[in-house]
């Protein structure tokens, strides 16, 4: 995306933009410097410029609409006049992936780049071999050859990123735990893409105690807490300490501690003493994370949450058995004394659909 302004406090309506794309719109991976450059087609005060690389899950219809709410909010006014006028913020698509896009209101890649080094210049900065998807030159290229001759200048004066703000250097391993239908998982995913994380995800898939299990479950489920601490003992032993050199940590949908909460509901209890002693001899191998985040959400939700996700075995889970497991995580948590560990009430949000929910989700996270 790039961002322009010629009116005002001009950084400041950079800075304001950055921190309303992020908390609209998603993760800003890169920032370019700022520049001062010349009003370009139109006789006016000089800009000050800048590019972002912008990680969304919104497609580029949805974005746009946001980025005219962004200027809106910010004080771009808009005439009928045609032509250029000065403006607080100006913020533009400039590609969007590779995609090539050609309505009435919006076209990808931003057809003037080419003609424009005050957008050129700062994505050169950042990102000089990339391909323009229609010209198939890469930037660098497209550079050399502008016929825009303008003077810019950079500028010492840096915009910072809001993500910063959280510091996932702290936390090299993170377990997010929670009910079933809580939104681990999904919790998960999103941290991962956004912190450039290592995902680790409970293999339920491959457990062919489970659906038994839901069945009938005083039969199957010895075998069921013993195959998933087999497995989560070898895949958090294996996947944690292999170091991933292009990850900068680990998330992941379980905590070991898991394993012993779900015996506790769900086995007799001589099985269950039998359970306990092999748990500890194995939990002593394993990392402990970080921090230690429990999401808690009410039954109603739990339940409206595992009917959407439409695995049929999960059908016959009962109210009742999410109140025990409920439980069964508060009984354990209040025992630890541990201050890595913290509830999270996600009952009134949802973060998945609201990314202001997320990063409400996020600045507890990194508290
Ligand atoms: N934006 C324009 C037209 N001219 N000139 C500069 N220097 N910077 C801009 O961002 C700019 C412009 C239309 O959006
Ligand atoms: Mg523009
Ligand atoms: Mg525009």
């Amino acid at each position: 995306m790039a961002l322009g302004t010629n009116l005002g406090d001009r950084f400041e309506h950079l800075q304001s933009a950055v921190k309303a794309i992020f908390n609209r719109l998603g993760t800003i991976t890169k920032i370019s410097a700022v520049y001062q450059t010349p009003a370009l087609g139109f006789d006016g005060a000089d800009f000050l410029n800048c590019v972002l690389e912008l990680q969304t899950r919104h497609e580029p219809p949805e974005v746009l609409a946001e980025i005219l709410n962004i200027e809106k909010a910010l004080g771009r006014q808009r005439s009928n006049s045609g032509g250029y006028t000065s403006r607080a913020i100006d913020i533009d698509i400039l590609f969007y992936d590779t995609a090539v896009i050609n309505q009435d209101n919006l076209q990808v890649p931003h057809p003037e780049i080419s003609n424009r080094k005050f957008v050129l210049q700062p994505l050169v900065d950042l990102a000089p071999e990339l391909l323009h998807p229609v010209f198939q030159k890469t930037l660098a290229t497209l550079l050399l050859e502008t016929l825009d001759n303008s003077v810019i200048e950079q500028q010492s004066k840096t915009l910072s990123n809001p993500q910063d703000a959280y510091d996932f250097s702290r936390l090299n391993y993170i377990a997010i735990e929670g009910n079933i239908g809580a939104g681990k998982t999904s919790l998960c995913h999103m941290l991962a893409d956004d912190f450039n994380a290592k995902l680790i995800l409970e293999r339920f898939k491959d457990n062919p105690f489970l659906p038994k299990f839901y069945q009938d479950q005083q039969r199957y489920a010895f075998a069921l807490e013993m195959s998933f601490l087999a497995d989560r003992y070898q895949q958090l032993l294996e996947d944690i300490t292999q170091f991933d050199l292009f990850k900068e940590c680990v998330v992941a949908d379980y905590d070991a501690y898991k394993s012993l909460i779900f015996a506790k509901v769900t086995l007799q209890q001589e099985e269950y003493n039998l359970y306990k002693k092999l748990f500890y001899l194995m939990h002593k191998e394993l990392p402990k994370p970080d921090v230690y985040i429990y999401l808690y959400q009410n039954t109603d939700r739990l339940l409206e949450n595992i009917k959407k996700r439409g695995r049929s075995y999960e059908n016959a889970i009962k109210p009742d058995y999410l109140q025990k497991i409920n439980d069964g995580y508060l009984e354990f948590i209040k025992n630890q004394h541990n201050d890595s560990i913290k509830i999270i009430d996600i009952s009134g949000l949802d973060f998945v659909k609201n990314r202001s929910d997320y990063l409400l989700l996020l600045d507890q996270i990194f508290a």
